[in-house]
Parts: structure tokens; sequence; C-alpha cells
């Protein structure tokens, strides 16, 4: 069984981070060792929260795995809170990548345009210096120009996207995936380019009027599970935006959903069943 290490928070409300990588990325048959770099009482986008940092043992725990021989097939980092956290997540990088490891980074720190609240400009620049470690970079077009310094437009063209990944591999990252990037009218979906070759790769399908906080988190889960089940990168992307959009479907079907987080719970079946996953 592959062994992935995913750093990011834990929400105890609010489905993101840890509460949606742990049980997707187990339910598709990898172990999941988690590295909390905080314990929130919900997501950030609710009115008011609480944020207990767990930053402090970050690198304890971490000497504690190397120590016992721990090794990981799959570094995972998602929303990290603090410049602090992604140094300390850098380092962590730097202690496991063996080289086979890969190193999937998710540069969690904005939306539509702006920074998620408790964010600075710096948080951004040094999000861009973890993400030049990177094999894999999934960030949004709003994360993407804010480590790269390109105005963030509504509508633009593939030109743009390319400018983007282009600046994002110059700086290092051996791979970069945009999410949310529309080709075409009514569509939504991912951009990529290999730094090595510049090969470009595009996946769409329909846009769907509705946005439910954690789908980024739902999409690298799922993108990082199926890399580690031996799917190519364009598959695992495509696997992995087919996913999110249905699961955003389903989640409209629930007339109670609740308005803090996508029902992820209830596409697990489909996504194992998909995947050909013994459980
Ligand atoms: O889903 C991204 C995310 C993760 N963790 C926390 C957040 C957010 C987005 O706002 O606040 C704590």
């Amino acid at each position: 069984m592959k062994r992935i290490l995913t750093i990011q928070d834990i929400s105890c409300l609010g489905k993101c981070s840890i509460t949606i990588a742990l049980p997707v990325l187990s339910a598709m048959g990898i172990e999941t060792v988690i590295l909390p770099t905080a314990l929130l009482s919900n997501h950030t986008l609710f009115p008011e929260y609480s944020k207990l940092d767990l930053s402090a043992q970050m690198l304890q725990y971490a000497l504690m795995w190397k120590k016992n021989g721990v090794r990981f097939d799959a570094v995972y980092t998602g929303y990290l809170g603090t410049i602090n956290e992604i140094g300390k997540t850098a380092m962590i990088i730097d202690l496991f990548r063996e080289e086979d490891t890969l190193v999937f980074v998710d540069p969690v720190m904005g939306d539509n345009g702006k920074l998620y609240r408790g964010f600075s400009d710096d948080y951004a620049a040094h999000n861009a210096l973890l993400c030049a470690k990177a094999d894999i970079v999934v960030p949004n077009i709003t994360e993407a120009c804010l480590m790269t310094g390109v105005k963030y437009r509504e509508t633009y063209d593939e030109a743009y996207l390319n400018e983007l990944c282009a600046r994002l591999c110059g700086m290092g990252a051996k791979m970069v995936v945009i999410t949310g990037a529309s080709l075409t009218e009514g569509k939504t979906g991912v951009y990529g380019m290999e730094a090595d070759t510049g090969k470009i790769f595009t996946y769409q399908n329909d846009k769907i009027r509705t946005s439910y906080h954690g789908t980024g988190d739902l999409f690298a889960s799922t993108a990082v599970g199926a890399l580690l089940r031996g799917f190519t990168v364009c598959e695992a992307m495509k696997i992995a935006a087919d996913h999110t959009s249905d699961t955003i479907r389903v989640t409209m079907e629930n007339p109670g959903n609740p308005w803090y987080g996508v029902d992820f719970e209830n596409t697990i079946p489909d996504l194992v069943r998909k995947l050909g996953i013994k459980q």
C-alpha cells in the first residue's frame, strides 16, 4: 500500500483540508499520515473562528517518523496558515524526499481574485518558494496570479493561462496544473504545463454555476490519490475534475446541503467504484 504524508490544517467543522484529504485518500486505498499545522474550530469562511497553532510540534513529529524509519511515497501539502508553517513544511519535504517521492503542493490561499482572511502578499511569496520544490502544483487562477505577480482577470484566453504556467514552471515547479481554468464559455477544468517539455494539457467539463467550499481540497486529494494509484498526470487530473464536478452536482441535489462545504461523503462510493479499488 502506498503511504502519503499530508500537511494541512484540521478544521473541526467545515469540510476542508484534512477532513477531506484523510477520508478520500483512505477510501482510495492509500495509507494517509496527517501532520496538522493548526486546529481550527471551523474554516475561516465562517464569520468567527478560533485557532490553536500546532506548528511548534511539526518538526518534532516529522523527526520522530524519520527516526522510526518511516518513508513516504508522496508528500501533499494544502492550506498551511502562516509563513512559519510554510518554512517548516519545506524542511519536512527535504527531510523525506527521495528519488521517487511525489511532492504535490496545493498552495491554498485565495479565490476569486482575493487572498483568504489572514493572509498577506508575503504569504503568497513564501508559497511560491514552496511551489518551486514541487513535482506538481495545483493553484487556482487567483493563487497563480498571487505567486507570479500577474494581474488577476475574470476573463482571459489561453495565452494568459500559458503565461501563468510558464512563470510558475520558471520558478521551479516541474508540473503546473491551473484549476478552475475555463477555455470556453460554460466550461471549466484544468490547464497544465510540464516544465521540461513545455507540453500543455487541458481538460474541460461543464461549468456548474454554484460553488462550494472545499472543492479545491477535494480536487487535490483525488488527484494525488489517483497519481499514487498509478494513473498518469492527465488521467489523474481528469478523474479529479470529473469527481469534483459530480460531487458539486450531488451536493446541489441535497436540499439541506450546508453552505459551508461540499458533500464529498456522498460520492466516495462512486469514486471507489470508478477506480475499481478493492476495499
Ligand atoms: O479549503 C481551503 C481552506 C482550508 N483550511 C482553512 C480554510 C480554507 C479556506 O478558507 O479557511 C482553515
